[in-house]
């Protein structure tokens, strides 16, 4: 077995790492950037070493500081988590020449399956099909519109060389053809630096299913279950479930034969996640992703086994402990990912910040894999995962009620979270009769009353602006939530109570005080703006959508900024003509910049 283990990672996957090397008896090594010093996966570890740095670039992906820190605390192991190293060949070949076991798969089974043309190639060697389309790159509208023609409408015209739906562009009928091809090939372009694109059935209300598999050196290759993952909103998984709702057995079958069949085509070795379309009970292979997926806790739930643990005894050498007729499943599993955002009218904002109070929930059936404390700060500079709540029962409809049941009692202060956009799906008959799909949350679900679960460290989404219309800015004002009794009876009740009065008023909640100042005028502020368009945090601007002289509404998306991973449309806080634009695409902003003047 592996001696050491080094974890190129942070954050919940870094302390899952160290719950299983504690278990297995081998010692595990941190290492944490400037912002990380004090955090969970560092206070677990073994040992820790510092990587300097804020940003990514300058830590956990700085090839040279992890080498360096692998030679000085002599591990033979590195696992890289999801993210950052995970899929970057460079460095498992960079480690593995030293000696060092990448705890993932092989270099070349990453390479195969890192574009759609060759992991659609090697798939279709292996006998299992995609979506129907064509294999040949498009070089004219013309080929996609004989191809709608003779296969039906909608189709899809996507990006050989994207991902993550970027370069992908639907096709309603023939006259949309030119514009969505032209459109998808200078987004590849931009995005992915190469233009190439083919088309193919476009599937109006598929799931998102996928199959974990694992493979060992000595050639062993099984699955262990599906996942459905269709609850995701701009590819951000909501929540992730095993099985699939209405999913027939022998399907199930049949989509982890395939899937291992793919696996073994591509040479696969250890965890990893075939991606399938399901669609009218049919399934077709989407992509392979190699590495352990945020979700893995869900098939753990339902198999018994540590997935983990198992990464650790393959990338040792040894066969995998289970052969196929060993895996059983049992009841229903549940996954919530909490994120640092607030889903508040749908936006899923990113609300960094520090966590003043965190309660996770217990009882029967409850795990929660997090990789924050009561105390610790969420940066922007990282992925905004906070923790994730996995239940498992012994059905679907008592898996989703003991999942309420967890959220309800989680209590997180100091930060919004998705929270309240898990509830909104997990109540929601759609939901609840397994009849969502991928474009469900975005297309269906209607967030537009959602508040954020806790007072939020800025208040924003409480019913800031109300009685405003004096032309003056209304002040700020912060939740809190009180318990009252009345007549020996216990109520909980949220008050707003102005920002300048929230220190005096606030003794009940005191936990709950916010840290940060509200941000004056940003995409969240009142609904009479001042006109002066601000970022309320820190990135880069991706798009601007709006030019000098343009006409603009309230909410109308001036920019998009890229902050924390995510997009996040920048919005006219008023109605009027747009006098000025202060950025272009490719720029870093501050919070509170302004990028755009409305008069
Ligand atoms: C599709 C599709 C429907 N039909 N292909 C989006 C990202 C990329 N990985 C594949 N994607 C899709 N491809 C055809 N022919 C719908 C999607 C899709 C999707 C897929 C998986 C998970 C979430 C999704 C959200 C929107 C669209």
């Amino acid at each position: 077995m592996l001696s050491k283990i080094l974890i190129a990672n942070r954050g919940e996957i870094a302390v899952r790492v160290i719950r299983a090397c504690r278990e297995l008896g081998i010692p595990s090594v941190a290492v944490y950037s400037d912002l990380d010093r004090d955090s969970l996966h560092v206070r677990l570890a073994d040992e820790a070493y510092a990587l300097g740095g804020h940003a990514a670039g300058e830590s956990y992906l700085d090839t040279a500081k992890i080498l360096d820190v692998i030679e000085r605390c002599g591990a033979d192991g590195v696992h890289p988590g999801y993210g950052f190293f995970s899929e970057n060949t460079d460095f498992a070949r960079a480690i593995t020449v030293r000696g060092v076991a990448f705890i993932g798969p092989p270099p070349e089974a990453i390479e195969i399956m890192g574009d759609k043309v060759s992991s659609r190639i090697a798939a279709q060697g292996a006998g299992v099909a995609g979506v129907p389309g064509t294999t040949e790159f498009l070089t004219s509208a013309d080929q996609v519109v004989a191809f709608g023609e003779s296969h039906g409408w909608p189709v899809a015209i996507k990006a050989a060389y994207g991902g993550g739906g970027r370069g992908m562009r639907v096709v309603r009928e023939a006259v949309e053809a030119a514009a969505a091809l032209e459109s998808a090939e200078s987004e590849a372009l931009k995005g992915f630096g190469r233009s190439e694109c083919y088309v193919e059935r476009y599937l109006t209300w598929p799931r998102h299913v996928e199959m974990q598999v694992f493979a060992d050196t000595h050639g062993n290759a099984v699955w262990l279950g599906e996942r459905d993952c269709s609850a995701q909103r701009r590819h951000q998984k909501l929540i992730e479930e095993s099985p699939a709702p209405l999913f027939p057995d022998d399907t199930r079958r049949a989509m982890g034969e395939a899937a291992v069949l793919v696996t073994k085509a591509c040479g696969y070795v250890n965890a990893g996640t075939v991606e399938f379309l399901y669609q009218d009970g049919e399934f077709y292979f989407l992509e392979m992703n190699t590495r352990l997926q945020v979700e893995h806790p869900v098939t753990e739930a339902i198999t018994g086994l540590d997935l983990v643990a198992e990464q650790i005894r393959v990338a040792s050498g040894e066969p995998l402990s289970f052969a196929q007729n060993d895996i059983s499943r049992r009841g229903h599993a549940i996954e919530v990912r909490i994120n640092a955002e607030d889903p508040a009218g749908g936006r899923f904002l990113p609300s960094p910040g520090r966590i003043e109070e965190l309660r996770v929930p217990q009882g029967p059936g409850v795990r929660w894999d997090g990789g924050y404390e009561s105390g610790d700060e969420v940066s922007q500079y990282y992925d905004n995962l906070v923790g994730k709540l996995v239940v498992w029962a012994g059905d679907r409809d008592a898996a989703i009620a003991r999942m309420i049941r967890a959220l309800d009692e989680l209590r997180i202060v100091g930060i919004a979270t998705t929270v309240p956009a898990d509830l909104a799906i997990l109540r929601h008959p759609d939901f609840v009769a397994g009849e969502h799909s991928t474009k469900w949350v975005e297309e269906r679900l209607d967030l537009s009353a959602t508040a954020p679960a806790t007072a939020g460290a800025d208040g924003a989404a409480g019913p800031t602006g109300a009685g405003s219309g004096t032309g003056a800015e209304p002040e700020a004002k912060i939740r809190r939530d009180v318990d009252v009794e009345v007549d020996g009876r216990k109520f909980s009740v949220s008050v707003w109570v102005p920002e300048s009065q929230a220190a005096i008023a606030g003794d009940a909640a005191a936990g709950r005080v916010a840290t940060r100042r509200r941000r004056s005028g940003g995409a969240a502020a009142s609904a009479v703006g001042s006109g002066d368009v601000t970022v309320p945090m820190q990135g880069t601007i991706v798009r601007v959508l709006v030019a000098a002289g343009d006409v603009v509404d309230v909410g109308q998306t001036v920019c998009v900024l890229e902050a924390m991973k995510m997009e996040n449309n920048i919005t006219a806080d008023m109605a009027g003509t747009v006098k000025d634009v202060k950025v272009e695409a490719g720029q870093s902003v501050g919070s509170g910049d302004v990028v755009a003047t409305i008069e």
